[in-house]
Order: C-alpha cells, then sequence, then structure tokens
C-alpha cells in the first residue's frame, strides 16, 4: 500500500508556516503535526507553550505576522496590570493570548494531558487538523551560556539571544515518552513521508528526536525524512540559529544542517528542501548523499506556504 500520511515535526515560528502550507492542501486525516515543547515553561502560574500556540494561531489564521509570535489584533491591558503590580514584566502575554494560556493551564491542573487539553482547544478554534505536542512529559530545554544553565526563554526573550551558547539540554530527557498520537503515528502502515519543518534544529527539532524511541522509530522508517531547510542566502530568516552555528565553530549553510541531521543523528536525513540563494550548496550536499531540491523558500503570504507544501507532499510521491 503506497501510503499518503505525513508526520511533520515543527517549532515555533517558521515551522509553523510550513504546517499552516501543509494544513492547507492536506485533508485532516493525511496529516499529523508534532510540535515542539522544550520551549514551554511556567509562567506566572501559567503554562506557556509558545510552539503549539504558534502553530495553533497560525492553523487557526489568528497568528500576528509581523511580530511573528502570539495573535493578531492583540492588546496588552493585562500586561500593564502586571507591570503595575509588580510582577514580572519580560515575557509578554497579550490579553487574547492570555485566554489561551488560562485555558491551557486550568485544564491541565484538572488533569487533563497537554495532548487532551491542545486536541481540544485546536478544535474549538476550528482546526481540523491534528496539532499534538511532542511528549505529555514536561521537556525543558535550557542552554549553557557564560552565567551558567539558562530556562529557554529567559535566554530567548529576557537575554534576546545574546549571550553565546555553550551548550543545550533537554531536562526530562531520557524519560520522557512521545505523546500517544506521535507513537501511533510512527506506527502508521500508510505513513508516505516525515517532513522536518523549517525549524532550529538544535532547539526545536532536536528535543523531538531525542524523546525515548523517536530517533530509533524513525530510523526504522521505509519512508523518506524530508527537511525544509530554515536557511535562506546563508542566513537564518528569523531567530538565533545564524548565531548558534557560528558559535559552534560551523559555517551558516546548508551543510551544517546536513551535518546535524546526518552525523549527529545517525543518517536520519533523506532529501533537503534549500532556497534558490544557496544553489552553490548543492554538490557538497549531493556529495553527504542527499537529494537535494532548489526552490524558494520564504514563505510570506499564503500562498507562498501551499505552493512550497505541494513541493514537499510531491517529493513525498503525494
Ligand atoms: N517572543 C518574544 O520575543 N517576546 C515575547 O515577549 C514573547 C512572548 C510570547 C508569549 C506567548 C507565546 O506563545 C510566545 C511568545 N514569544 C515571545 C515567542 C516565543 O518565545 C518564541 O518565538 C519561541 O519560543 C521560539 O520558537
Amino acid at each position: 500500500m503506497s501510503g499518503k500520511h505525513i508526520l511533520a515535526l515543527s517549532g515555533g515560528v517558521g515551522g509553523a508556516k510550513l504546517a499552516a502550507g501543509l494544513a492547507a492542501v492536506m485533508a485532516p486525516d493525511d496529516l499529523t503535526l508534532v510540535v515542539n515543547t522544550g520551549d514551554d515553561f511556567e509562567h506566572l502560574g501559567l503554562t506557556i507553550c509558545p510552539d503549539l500556540d504558534s502553530v495553533t494561531y497560525a492553523l487557526a489564521g489568528l497568528n500576528d505576522a509581523v511580530r511573528g509570535w502570539g495573535v493578531k489584533d492583540e492588546t496588552w491591558q493585562t500586561m500593564a496590570m502586571l507591570r503595575a503590580l509588580g510582577e514580572e514584566g519580560w515575557f509578554n502575554l497579550g490579553d487574547r493570548d492570555m485566554g489561551m494560556h488560562i485555558a491551557r493551564s486550568w485544564r491541565l491542573r484538572a488533569g487533563e494531558t497537554l495532548s487532551e487539553v491542545t486536541a481540544r482547544l485546536t478544535r474549538e478554534l476550528g482546526i481540523a487538523h491534528a496539532v499534538v505536542p511532542m511528549s505529555d512529559d514536561p521537556v525543558r530545554t535550557q542552554v549553557l551560556t557564560d552565567a551558567g544553565w539558562t530556562d529557554f526563554q529567559r535566554w530567548f526573550v529576557g537575554n534576546q539571544c545574546v549571550d553565546a551558547v555553550l551548550d543545550v539540554r533537554f531536562e526530562g530527557v531520557p524519560g520522557a515518552r512521545p505523546s500517544p498520537c506521535l507513537t501511533k503515528t510512527l506506527a502508521r502502515d500508510d505513513l508516505a513521508a516525515v517532513v522536518i519543518c523549517p525549524s532550529n534544529p538544535f532547539l526545536s527539532v532536536d528535543p523531538i528526536l531525542a524523546l525515548d524511541g523517536v530517533r530509533d522509530a524513525l530510523a526504522a522508517l521505509r519512508v523518506p525524512v524530508i527537511a525544509v531547510s530554515p536557511l535562506v542566502g546563508g542566513a537564518a530568516i528569523k531567530g538565533p540559529l545564524a548565531k548558534m552555528l557560528a558559535e559552534r565553530g560551523h559555517g551558516v549553510s546548508n551543510e551544517a544542517i546536513a551535518c546535524h541531521y546526518q552525523d549527529h543523528w545517525g543518517d536520519l536525513l533523506d532529501h533537503l528542501l534549500i532556497d534558490e540563494a544557496d544553489e552553490a550548496d548543492v554538490s557538497c550536499l549531493q556529495a553527504r548523499g542527499l537529494r537535494v531540491t532548489v526552490t524558494k523558500t520564504m514563505m510570506r503570504e499564503a500562498a507562498d506556504r501551499e505552493r512550497l507544501a505541494k513541493e514537499v507532499l510531491a517529493i513525498a510521491g503525494i
């Protein structure tokens, strides 16, 4: 049986764009979007899941495209009041966005799993596709800087990624199990491909691959793993990827991305889509045994997201 189901792995902003493109061109039953939860944290008594938020808002058409995170047409009265009350103001929670965090947090506290809560919240926002957390067990990304180990959001938002990252770890791993839906999807006999969305490999994709059993399950699959590079023109579209590659002593290149999935994770990548601006990378990627597609990977509008999603599906044979 030739499969037609796609398992897509996504982080936040960049990944969410391709996730939305895939959802726009695929039937709900044919797509499972698994989202990084390593960026999650507890803040002001709430459980914040930034990447789940970004994917959810993108699929619901609620995302703020300019800011890149959070909800469009946002207001900030709650934040202003929190600051007036002397509470921490470094992490911005919009008034509309706050509804998401309150709904998620109280349901978690009432005993629902993150998978159950996410299924409920996405359904309520009219999303028909499966948006699932990578795990129901807490995984918390931390970065090592000269100041010691720091929680991810404290570094990403609080420190604006200024401090150089010497190392990254995922608290809770090993021991964190893939979510039930991720486990089920990995075992589907109609799987056509695994798609790695254009997300930061070190911060957004590695936490998913590091979950108990996930790397080995992916390696055992007989379907291609297809990644869309998060680099365009030798730079990251958004976020600290370029800076992190440079700090690790790597070039800011698609070869470094390929090298990470192939060498660090043991040949986990079959096909890489890169931007036209990086066409010069083709020969070295092919020399590494990869199949390469050169295309436009910048997704400014819905049409860009859908075109790129269709290209990925064509590579997957769908
Ligand atoms: N990113 C920022 O740069 N500043 C913020 O104040 C901020 C608040 C925020 C609130 C909710 C949410 O879901 C995401 C938020 N983000 C914010 C984005 C987020 O921190 C990062 O984009 C991701 O963690 C990286 O993928």
